[in-house]
C-alpha cells in the first residue's frame, strides 16, 4: 500500500520487518472528523506540532500493550479494520518506530548484535524514538480528528526499562512526559498473559516459520525479566484504572475484538454526541 492508493505509510516501509502489522493511514469519511468539525475550529501551527492543546486534540489515542506474544497486533489490525469499515480515519502505527528515524532505532534497539547496551542507553533510545512519534505523527493525526492506534507506547518504557531492566517506574514516567509533551492515550488495552506462555506462543510462530527467524535482543531476554514486565504492566494498569482495560490475552482472539471495538465505539460516542451507527 502507498500513497497511489489513497493509504500513507505510517513509518519507514524501507524499513518495515514486521509482516503482522502493515504500517497505514486509513482515510475515509470519518465521525471523528465530524466530531472536529462541530468543535471550535482553532488554527493548526505546524511549528508546535509536539505540543497540542485540549481543544486541538480532536481525535481518539488508542494505545496496545503487553508481554511478547500477547496478541496485541492482531488485535491493532482487527481494530483497523471495525473502524474502517465504519468510515472512521484511522492512523496504525507502533513503537518502537512510527517515523524513519524511529524505524532506525528500532533496529539498533532489536539488534541481537547489540549485546551489553546500557539500560539507560535503551530507555533514552526509546524516549527519542518516541519524542519523534508524537510530534510527526501522533499530534498532527489527533489535530486532524483521526483515530490512532498505537501497538505500544509509553507504558511499554514503564514495563520493560522500569520494570524489567529495573530502573524504576517512578525515573521513567517523568522522561515520557517530557518525550511526548504530555500527549497520554485515552484509553489503553493491556492484553495480559504469563510471561512464559507469551514466549511460547513466540517461539510457536517461529518455529513454523512465520513472520520471524529467531528471537530478538528484548525478547531474548531471562525468563525473569519478562514477569517483571508483565508486573509492572499491572501496576500502572492499577495505578491508572480510568485509562487502562485489562483484558485476559488467553481469551478467543474475536471475543478480544469485540471486547476493544465496544469500549472504542463508546469512546468515540461520547466524544462526538452520537451513537455508533446514528448517521
Ligand atoms: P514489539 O514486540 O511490539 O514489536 O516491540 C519491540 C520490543 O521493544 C518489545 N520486545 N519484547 N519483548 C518491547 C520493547 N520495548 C521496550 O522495551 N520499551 C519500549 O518503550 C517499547 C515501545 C518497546
Amino acid at each position: 500500500m502507498g500513497a497511489a492508493d489513497g493509504t500513507v505509510a505510517a513509518w519507514g516501509v524501507a524499513n518495515f520487518r514486521s509482516e503482522v502489522v502493515r504500517p497505514e493511514v486509513l482515510t475515509g469519511v470519518s465521525d471523528a472528523r465530524r466530531l472536529c468539525q462541530s468543535r471550535s475550529d482553532e488554527t493548526h501551527r505546524p511549528e508546535e506540532t509536539g505540543v497540542m492543546s485540549g481543544q486541538e486534540r480532536r481525535g481518539l489515542f488508542i494505545t496496545l500493550e503487553g508481554v511478547e506474544g500477547c496478541g496485541k497486533s492482531t488485535q491493532a489490525r482487527l481494530l483497523v479494520e471495525h473502524l474502517d469499515a465504519r468510515g472512521i480515519e484511522v492512523v496504525l502505527t507502533r513503537e518502537p518506530g512510527g517515523t524513519d528515524l524511529g524505524e532506525r532505532l528500532r533496529e539498533i534497539l532489536l539488534d541481537i548484535g547489540q549485546t551489553g547496551m546500557r539500560a539507560e542507553t535503551e530507555l533514552f533510545l526509546y524516549l527519542a524514538s518516541r519524542a519523534e512519534h508524537v510530534a510527526e505523527v501522533i499530534v498532527p493525526a489527533l489535530k486532524r480528528g483521526a483515530v490512532v492506534i498505537s501497538d505500544r507506547f509509553g507504558d511499554a518504557s514503564v514495563a520493560y526499562q522500569g520494570g524489567g531492566r529495573g530502573l524504576g517506574a517512578d525515573l521513567v514516567r517523568p522522561l515520557n512526559e517530557t518525550a511526548t509533551s504530555g500527549v497520554k492515550p485515552d484509553v489503553s488495552f493491556l492484553l495480559d498473559l504469563d510471561a512464559e506462555e507469551g514466549l511460547g506462543r513466540l517461539d510457536g510462530r517461529i518455529q513454523d516459520g512465520g513472520s520471524r527467524a529467531s528471537r530478538d535482543r528484548i525478547e531474548s531476554e531471562a525468563i525473569e525479566f519478562h514477569r517483571m514486565v508483565r508486573q509492572a504492566y499491572l501496576d500502572e494498569a492499577a495505578r491508572e484504572p480510568e485509562r487502562f482495560v485489562v483484558l485476559d490475552a488467553r481469551s478467543r482472539v474475536e471475543e478480544l475484538a469485540r471486547t476493544i471495538a465496544l469500549r472504542v465505539d463508546d469512546l468515540l460516542a461520547e466524544r462526538a454526541g452520537t451513537y455508533p451507527g446514528d448517521d
